[in-house]
């Protein structure tokens, strides 16, 4: 590549190994071995992890608990239990914190790090934290390192679980060209069909395309692309609260337009939501719902209130009423929560709704 990429490995992604599922097993040994699936109390409710013994069966965070029973009728279900995961990814967020306060955390199990200021050796330093946080919480974590976010979170991601792989500026065309597009960050569904439409299914195929005709096809996010395939990413952390909203989404194993199915998923995501405004300290005031439908037509409704929320119950009752307010001729694809409006404050606010 007639680029030149940067030498100083820096940035380690971590993510850890099916955690909400590993909690379970940390906290009850007799699970150890077993298919663990984690998620809702009733067929309705949907997975929000499985462990890799339950993943084998094909079974995957997001899908209808029926369906998992299906596939894994030997799997062992236990509910999600988000403040003992909450409390746990403290834990590992203050040993992580040790090596480094240049962190971002991405979510409840996940974040990037930025290590160019750690005294040692970098390898080393990465497998003294994986030791740590193993012995520490029992917990394995899968790490990438490499000179910018994307490429870390890539490699990340490469072998799971327990996991620890290094891209190099050298190993960039190796690594990269082979992949199938979808495996880029930022390369969603609907950009994977547009260049899918036009042949293009590999990496090594995206490349030979210009950036002006990805500009074209893909508008601003061509560019993004453009540069992504060849290893360039000049995403700075985010270490600040400078985030402008936070929030969760999903893709529906079967589209469906009940809206009790709906509510399950609007529960969920709300817990989740709550974890993270929760480990970030922070509130906010406007909620806003998003679904897709099955013919790719979108559909957002917010609603801005005069207090900060933080609760699970808040985050879902709102989200529910934006819901019931929509009329849904179609069956729904996607479906998605955020919050914005930020506020620092760690005043405690009532919760709005009872119950
Ligand atoms: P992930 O890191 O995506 O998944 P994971 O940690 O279970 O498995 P792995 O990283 O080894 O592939 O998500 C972290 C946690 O977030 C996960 O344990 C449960 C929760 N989660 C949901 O509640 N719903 C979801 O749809 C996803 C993807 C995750
Ligand atoms: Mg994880």
């Amino acid at each position: 590549m007639e680029y030149k990429l940067p030498e100083d490995l820096c940035i380690l992604h971590i993510d850890m190994d099916a955690f909400y599922a590993s909690v379970e097993e940390r906290d009850n040994q007799s699970l150890k071995g077993k298919p663990v699936i984690v998620g809702g109390s009733s067929n309705h409710g949907i997975v929000t992890t499985a462990n890799y013994e339950a993943r084998k069966y094909g079974v995957h965070s997001a899908m209808p608990i029926f369906m998992a029973k299906q596939m894994c009728p030997k799997g062992i279900f236990v509910p999600t239990r988000i403040k003992r995961y909450r409390d746990v990814s403290e834990e590992v967020f203050s040993i992580l914190n040790r090596f480094t306060n240049v962190l971002e955390q991405v979510s409840i199990d996940e974040a990037y790090l930025d290590i160019s200021n750690i005294s040692g050796e970098k390898i080393e330093t990465c497998f003294q934290m994986k030791r740590e946080v193993f012995e520490n919480t029992g917990l394995t974590l899968s790490m990438g390192l490499s000179f910018n976010k994307f490429l870390a979170k890539l490699a990340s991601d490469w072998n799971k679980p327990n996991g620890m792989k290094i891209i190099m500026p050298s190993m960039v065309p190796e690594i990269l060209l082979p992949l199938p597009i979808e495996k880029i960050h930022g390369i969603g569904k609907k950009t994977t069909k547009k260049l899918n439409d036009i042949g293009i299914y590999k990496v090594q195929d995206l490349i030979e395309l210009s950036e002006e005709f990805l500009i074209e096809l893909l508008g601003k996010h061509g560019t993004e692309i453009y540069y992504r395939i060849r290893g360039i990413d000049n995403r700075n952390l985010e270490t600040e609260r400078e985030r402008k909203s936070l929030g969760t989404e999903t893709t529906l194993e079967i589209a469906t337009r009940e809206k009790n199915i709906l509510k399950e998923y609007l529960y969920e995501f709300s817990l989740e939501i709550e974890a993270e405004l929760k480990i970030k300290r922070i509130q906010g005031r406007t909620i806003t719902l998003k679904i897709k439908d099955e013919v790719f037509k979108s559909k957002t409704r917010s609603r801005t209130l005069d207090y900060n929320i933080n609760s699970a119950n808040d985050i879902y009752t709102l989200s529910s009423m934006l819901l019931d307010e929509l009329n849904l001729d179609k069956k729904i694809r996607l479906i998605g929560i955020s919050i914005s409006n930020f506020s620092n404050s760690d005043k405690i606010q009532l919760s709005l709704f009872n119950f």
